[in-house]
């Protein structure tokens, strides 16, 4: 049986089978992952109506990439209150914003009651606001600061009030790669062994693939078959999300980057190898939004949000530091042929614009 059969047949792909894949022309691919992408969702695009929050740039682990947390290439910490969290959540529940997406460098001077404390004050104010926070990334850093067991910080997660885990943090899980661009931080083993635990606790999560940079095709689909690994096991994971690499304001050299056609295939590649989670996001801050549209012709079937306001990615030169007008989002999605639906943190249909 060919490769194009193999898919077509809807059978799982291996390591070998995976890379074989971006061999094959785009739009080839893209017709293979559209194929998938129509069987679950037809033409619906999905999208929620988000804040993104960073309310700290203090960081302790130092990652190549990264342009956000403060360093000599950005001197400006900062450390905000619970007081100006919640005037901020307050101001985007105001605007009609029902998930804060909440994720903050590792900061080693304000304790694990400062980030659990803003989540209980959060959900005290607005009980159905939903909490997606705390990347395994910050896990594992809260968990090594202060001596904690990975399920002592998540047990405080879900009393605070965080409803689901974003999916950051996760960069490249191979660990030759990982250790050239963030040495120390938590490991790939690490990062599946948190999603594991807060999945057995009937939680939900997404998973990211920061690519683009020092990577080979080989570690992406490697990171996929992990991912699926686990997806066999737990089923937790709604999304997977690409992000593609920004190279402003950081200390990773990259002289190569990925060309459009690399990207859409990684995407469509992303749809056929990930054959147990839900929905492949096009995350338009670090794809922009016209490759993000384009790529819902190649497997994606999610756009993440308005968003409001981006710090990480927009530090590293994403053109995504104020967000998109709901309007605006919403007739960029129709006039590229899909169906806008609104929808919750966990996937459940709210609204169709059609
Ligand atoms: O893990 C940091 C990435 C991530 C750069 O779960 C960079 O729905 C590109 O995880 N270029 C945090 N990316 C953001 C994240 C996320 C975003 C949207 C939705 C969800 C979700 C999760 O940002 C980090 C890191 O991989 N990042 N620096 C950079 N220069």
């Amino acid at each position: 049986m060919t490769l194009i059969e193999k898919v077509k047949n809807q059978q799982r792909l291996t390591q070998e089978e995976g890379e074989a894949l971006y061999d094959l022309d785009l739009y080839t691919l893209g017709e293979l992952a559209d194929e998938i992408r129509q069987r679950r969702y037809g033409k619906r695009s999905y999208f929620n109506i988000n804040r993104h929050i960073n309310p700290t740039n203090v960081c302790a682990d130092i990652c190549k990439f990264c342009a956000y947390s403060a360093s000599r290439k950005n001197p400006n910490q900062y450390t905000m209150s619970h007081e100006e969290i919640l005037s901020i959540v307050a101001s985007s529940v105001a605007k009609g914003a029902k998930e804060m997406h909440i994720v903050s460098a590792h900061n080693p001077h304000d304790g694990v009651e400062w980030y659990m404390g803003a989540f209980r004050k959060i959900k005290a104010k607005f009980p159905h606001l939903h909490v997606k926070a705390m990347t395994a990334a910050e896990i594992d850093f809260l968990s090594r600061e202060y001596g904690l067991s990975y399920d002592e910080v998540l047990d405080q997660m879900v009393q605070s009030g965080v409803d689901s885990m974003p999916g950051g943090g996760a960069e490249i899980f191979d660990e030759e790669v990982r250790a050239y661009l963030c040495k120390g931080k938590v490991t790939s083993d690490q990062w599946l062994e948190i999603h594991q635990k807060w999945h057995e606790r009937g939680r939900q999560s997404n998973a990211t693939m920061l690519f683009g940079h020092v990577e080979s095709r080989a570690h992406r689909i490697d990171h996929m078959i992990r991912l699926r690994r686990l997806q066999d096991q737990t089923g937790g994971f709604n999304a997977f999300i690409p992000l593609v690499y920004q190279k402003d304001n950081n200390f990773l050299k990259v002289t190569e980057f990925p060309s459009g056609q690399e990207i859409l295939k990684t995407y469509a590649i992303s749809r056929i190898m990930l054959d147990n989670i839900p929905h492949i996001k096009a995350y338009w801050v670090t794809a922009s939004i016209n490759l993000a549209l384009i790529a819902q012709e190649f497997g994606a079937d999610d756009l993440d949000g308005t968003i409001e306001k981006e710090s990480i990615q927009s530090a590293a030169g994403a053109q995504s530091s104020q967000g998109m007008s709901l309007e605006g989002f919403i007739d960029l999605i129709k006039n590229s042929g899909f169906t806008p639906v609104e929808r919750d943190s966990l996937y459940h249909e709210l609204k169709y614009h059609d």
